[in-house]
């Protein structure tokens, strides 16, 4: 059972799990086409996601898949903040920033966003100092061998859920000695980041191993090339994959699923709700 403090005198209850809307401000986003870089999409596409029962937003704009070059700090801000503060000014909702950057992350904190998710697990330049800045702030750290560039260039590990683990528990006590509490920290162990396809399903199906933290943990499968892979599915038919995954995830105690399609995550997550707690009888 977590909650986790927010900013502004708000919790965000993750007793049962919830859904995190990815929205890409990435001209090359790899599953909504950039359809949504103008402003006015973003909003759109931010509003739809909460009306189908999206919890968080998270919006991010530096592309992470495979191979993705790196982008320089104006650009970032300039894709990020204006959609940022514009969500703001519509909706009370939770915002979570995507970004390693310490810069974007202290821009995006000021605009309105509530929880930091970063890929780096806050490695960057600067990063720990700017979230020790804002003690209201949840912190998601990802796992990732290597960087995006490079990183599905032969990932090996020498046992895989434990070494995530022991990267985990270093990154715990270093944002701890900057100042980072233990209680703002979310852990992910970030399938498709330096893993393998037989690393991914090994993840998949032994998810529960990292409740061992006793933090809140976040799942991000949502289209990824291991459905790709497995069922030799373009990103925008994989959709049965992606809810697989989500669904198996929820059930070994993933706290957040980071998706794109959130009604249909939705929809499962209560009939899981509905399984494990009951449905009043008609
Ligand atoms: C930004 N981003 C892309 N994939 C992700 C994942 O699996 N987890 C988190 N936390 N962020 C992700």
């Amino acid at each position: 059972m977590y909650t986790v403090t927010l900013p502004r005198g708000r919790t965000l209850d993750l007793t049962t799990p919830v859904v995190m809307g990815i929205l890409n401000v990435t001209p090359d986003s790899f599953s909504d086409g950039g359809r949504y870089n103008a402003l006015d999409s973003a909003v759109i596409q931010a509003q739809s996601m909460l009306k189908n029962g999206a919890t968080i937003l998270d919006i991010g704009g530096e592309s992470t898949r495979p191979g993705a070059p790196d982008v320089e700090l104006e650009e970032e801000l300039s894709r990020v903040i204006p959609v940022i503060k514009a969500i703001r000014n519509h909706s009370d909702c939770i915002i979570s920033v995507d970004t390693s950057k310490a810069e974007v992350m202290r821009q995006a904190i000021e605009a309105g966003a509530d929880i930091i998710n970063d890929v780096r697990a806050l490695q960057e330049p600067n990063a720990l100092h700017v979230a020790a800045q804002y003690p209201d702030v949840p912190v998601c750290l990802m796992h990732m061998q290597g960087a995006p560039r490079t990183m599905q260039t032969n990932p090996t590990y020498q046992n895989l859920l434990s070494d995530i683990s022991d990267f985990f528990e270093l990154r715990i006590a270093q944002c701890e000695s900057a100042g980072v509490a233990r209680s703002r920290i979310i852990l992910d162990p970030g399938f498709g980041f330096g893993k393998t396809l037989a690393h991914n399903y090994q993840l998949l199906g032994q998810f529960n191993y990292f409740q061992k933290h006793r933090l809140p943990l976040l799942a991000g499968l949502s289209r990824k090339s291991m459905f790709g892979n497995l069922l030799n599915r373009e990103a925008s038919e994989r959709l049965a994959g992606s809810l697989a995954g989500a669904l198996m995830c929820a059930q070994q105690g993933a706290h957040i699923i980071r998706v794109h399609d959130v009604q249909e995550t939705v929809d499962v997550l209560k009939v899981l709700h509905a399984a494990s707690n009951g449905v009043e009888h008609e």
